[in-house]
């Protein structure tokens, strides 16, 4: 049995997120993480609110909250919509957890025992309308790199290079807009990426099995003249982890806490001490994990992110756990995503743009955004949601494909043998030619679940119930049953147990319409289909099920329209 421990990007804390972060990290993580229960390996999926830095101070500023509570608050809202969307955490952490306060900090005092860290007295902006200094995002300006005028101080939205504030033109404060800016000096912790540039390097290359948009982000990075830059690690703002080299105060950094992405990586490893607490258990439960001299060299760590997260797991995290000098697991592979745009533009927070978690849910089922979404995941270039593709792509392959199949058959038994599984006939020919076709297609299914290329596991599994439904087809139990009952008895009975075949195919994009089929077919074997001829004799004749309720219902054009108006604008 494989371990794997998988995490995905953890959402910043400011607000509900939308379908495009979704597709870009925790969606795609969670369909590898069910696929790899599905197939009986043990799974660590771990998930938390990235809830530090200027982000999550302004969000609280703008909500009119203590930042404390507004974390606390929001890391309920998203808990409560990601388990509306299914996702399958075995805990959803927050980086302000006292673990990863601990973890920080020990990790810094390594760092710097390591000669890694640098103290710094730096110039930084500072406001004097907001009598602070200014960091990050509390500074907006000009792109140099690409001229976007709405550009922040750590990262220009639109391009995607990283940026030091002092970078910016014609920068102004994010708090109150004021252009009264002048730069000061003040102390900061730096971690020396330079000096480990060789190392990093020479870790990348061997991961020649990583997407081409991985390594190419990593390596554009290592090689650039602005590449590995050392990196400022500290902030002066009231909220954070504060400043500490393991327990000891560190002397002239009083008042200050680590910079948000130095902290946030660092939840992926607390956050499973934090799930070991949450179940009552010790410390070696999740060390086995994580520490590779206690069981963690046997397991496979999998992180799923967008592009603009990459730089920051390929190299600053890295760099992190290797300058500690400990025996910490290094991530195997790292599953990377374009971006989704919504309808002939970006989707986007600040502007409210697009479809957030909340509203998807509140207009349909998870497993509708869930198909889409997967299907179209943006893996080898940008993808676009367009209401249109989202229509049709619900209507033809969940309600015409599956649903149809899992209506007719159940209907069609119910009217001739009653609600369960016929007696009669042996399966011939056609059948073994099915099972022959869906060995097949699900080996090939297993390939690119195995591989995490997300669309092509989708088609492979739609191209499985396309076999069902040509098969029902071909057979045509209601007219063979009028000559030969025993045979449209047999044809039945195996069209019952692909019910439960496609259920547990399925269960990895669509869970709950999954789990009514078992529901419907009164069984909870959910095991994975390794042998197919067996798994298609699951259920013995007289076994019972019950015609479930319409599994997907189309979208009209009617609806269509609606939500196309109500999405076009902002969200309000
Ligand atoms: N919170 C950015 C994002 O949500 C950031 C990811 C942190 S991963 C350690 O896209
Ligand atoms: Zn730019």
């Amino acid at each position: 049995m494989a371990r794997h421990l998988i995490t995905s990007a953890i959402p910043y804390i400011n607000g509900i997120k939308h379908l495009g972060n979704l597709v870009g990290s925790q969606l795609p993580a969670d369909l590898f993480a069910r696929f790899q229960r599905s197939r009986g390996n043990e799974v660590l999926f771990l998930c938390a609110t990235d809830e530090h830095g200027t982000p999550a101070e302004l969000a609280a500023a703008k909500a009119g909250k203590p930042v404390a509570e507004y974390c606390a608050e929001m890391h309920a809202v998203q808990a409560e919509i990601a388990k509306g969307f299914g996702l399958s955490f075995d805990h959803f952490g927050r980086s302000s957890s006292p673990q990863n306060h601990t973890l920080t900090q020990h990790l810094a005092g390594k760092l710097y025992e390591a000669g890694l860290i640098e103290e710094v007295t730096e110039k930084q902006v500072y406001s004097n309308a907001d009598k602070r200094f200014l960091p990050d995002r509390y500074i907006e300006g000009t792109c140099p790199n690409c001229g976007y005028d709405k550009a922040r101080g750590d990262q220009c939205e639109n391009c995607t290079k990283q940026l030091d504030p002092t970078d910016l033109i014609d920068p102004r404060s994010a708090i109150s807009g004021s252009t009264d800016l002048e730069v000061r000096e003040t102390k900061h912790l730096f971690l020396r990426q330079s000096q480990m540039r060789e190392r990093l390097s020479a870790w990348i290359d061997t991961k020649t099995d990583w997407p081409i948009l991985t390594t190419s982000i990593a390596r554009k990075w290592l090689n650039d003249g602005d590449g590995l830059q050392d990196r400022g690690i500290t902030r002066d703002l009231d909220w954070g982890i504060p400043v500490k080299r393991g327990t000891e105060d560190w002397p002239g950094m009083e008042g200050k806490v680590f910079y948000v992405w130095f902290d946030a990586p660092i939840e992926y490893i607390a956050c499973a001490g934090e799930w070991a607490e949450a179940n009552g258990l010790d410390d070696a439960a999740w060390e086995r994990w994580w520490r590779t001299e206690r069981g963690a060299d046997d397991v496979r760590y999998t992180q799923f992110m967008g592009k603009d997260n990459v730089p920051f797991h390929t190299l600053g995290f890295p760099a992190t756990i290797m300058g500690s000098g400990e025996d910490w697991k290094l991530v195997d592979y790292i599953k990377s995503f374009n971006y989704l745009n919504y309808d002939g533009g970006q989707f986007s927070t600040s502007q409210g743009r697009g479809v957030f978690m909340d509203q998807a849910l509140e207009i349909l089922p998870a497993d509708y955004w869930r198909w889409w979404l997967l299907s179209h995941a943006p893996e080898s270039s940008d993808s676009e949601f367009t209401w249109e593709n989202f229509q049709a792509s619900v209507n033809k392959d969940l309600a015409d494909v599956l649903g149809n199949f899992v209506s007719r058959v159940t209907k069609f038994c119910r009217s001739k043998f009653g609600e369960e599984v016929p007696a009669g006939g042996a399966y011939g020919p056609d059948e073994a030619a099915l099972i022959e076709r869906l060995n097949t297609r699900v080996r090939e299914y297993e390939g690119h679940m195995d591989a995490m290329e997300v669309r092509k596991s989708a088609a492979a599994l739609r191209a499985i119930w396309v076999e069902g439904n040509e098969y029902l087809q071909n057979a045509a139990p209601w007219s063979t049953f009028k000559d030969n009952p025993e045979q449209a008895a047999m044809q039945i009975r195996l069209a019952l147990n692909l019910i439960r075949f496609y259920a547990v195919l399925s269960t990895p994009f669509i869970p709950d319409a999954a789990a009514s089929m078992l529901a419907a077919m009164h069984t909870e074997d959910d095991s994975w289909p390794d042998d197919i001829g067996a798994a298609l004799e699951t259920f013995a004749p007289g076994h019972a099920f019950t015609v479930p309720e319409v599994l997907f219902s189309k979208i009209t054009d009617e609806a269509r329209e609606d939500w196309q108006s109500r999405f076009s604008g902002q969200r309000s």
